[in-house]
């Protein structure tokens, strides 16, 4: 490691040694017309076992779309979507997060069980999004985003977008850190498609080793997403390539924590490259 020696080698809960998968779980309108409906819980339910079993660590439960154009989601109806799953799955011993930029939403889950706050405004979404985690002091993941969830992707702009991003970062870290917050419950996300364009999220992961070495454990989002599309012309359902593509260029850089779609392929990719990686 070429800096000066301060690694975080867990996080909430988990030992960072080798690589971990967060399955992605959506109980958003969008893959379920009726959020809250006992059909669809079980729905969701049966998704995030299935992707346990496939061997991620983590399951990331999101009651709010931030695509744009995604029609905004009372704090009532996104907790009444989430409780739920929550609860179902921290019973049965399953790490979740929860994916929100509300506070009030980040406290409903952490009472219903949520181990870790994953909150894609970096808690800067809402006045009150760093005193609360400060506050619940579960593990969190502070992502980067430029501008809001529904402009964002008119005209990202930069000087140097992996500086400015892992910049950003660091402040968020020292603020919790400033707050109480123990370092294993802080891992930091460059936020791969909000408010950059293809260079951005290129250069960003082409420095993520940059990103590590600053000694957080870094997270990486970017199955699925659209640089993949603007690379190959591949439809969101044909992106695993590329999705496994941008994970073993962040395995690579030392990423600790994946947040995939297809977490068989993806467990199964990160454990050749893990062995790899530990026959030098
Ligand atoms: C297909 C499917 C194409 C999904 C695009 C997408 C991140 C995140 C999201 C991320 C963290 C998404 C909630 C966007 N991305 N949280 N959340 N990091 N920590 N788009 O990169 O998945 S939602």
């Amino acid at each position: 490691m070429s800096d000066d020696g301060f690694h975080v080698t867990h996080w909430a809960g988990l030992d960072l040694e080798g690589p971990h998968v967060m399955g992605i779980l959506n109980v958003t309108p969008d893959s379920f017309s009726d959020g809250g409906k006992f059909d669809h819980i079980d729905a969701a339910l049966a998704q995030a076992r299935r992707m346990v079993a496939q061997g991620a660590s983590i399951i990331d439960v999101g009651g709010e779309s931030t695509r744009p154009g995604a029609t905004e989601v009372s704090i009532e109806d996104e907790i009444a979507r989430v409780r739920p799953v929550i609860e179902a799955l921290s019973n049965e011993g399953i790490l979740v997060s929860i994916d929100t930029r509300k506070p009030k939403v980040m406290e409903a889950a952490a009472v219903a069980g949520a181990g870790i706050i994953n909150d894609v405004t970096g808690l800067t979404g809402d006045p009150a999004s760093m005193a609360t985690a400060l506050d619940l002091n579960l593990a969190v993941c502070v992502m980067h985003m430029q501008g809001e969830p529904q402009t964002m992707q008119a005209a990202p702009s930069y000087d140097d977008a992996p500086a400015e991003v892992f910049e950003f970062l660091a402040g968020q870290a020292e603020a919790l850190m400033d707050g109480g917050m123990v370092p294993d419950n802080i891992c930091l996300d460059p936020g791969i498609g909000f408010g950059k364009n293809l260079d951005h999220n290129l250069q960003i992961m082409a420095r993520l080793d940059e990103l590590v070495d600053a000694g957080w454990p870094v997270l990486l989002g970017a199955s699925r997403k659209s640089f993949i599309s603007k690379l190959t012309g591949a439809e969101v359902d044909q992106r695993l390539g590329g999705s496994l593509a941008a994970v073993m260029a962040g395995f690579g850089a030392g990423v600790s924590i994946f947040r995939v779609h297809d977490v068989a392929e993806t467990v199964q990719a990160l454990a050749v490259a893990d062995a790899i990686s530990h026959a030098l």
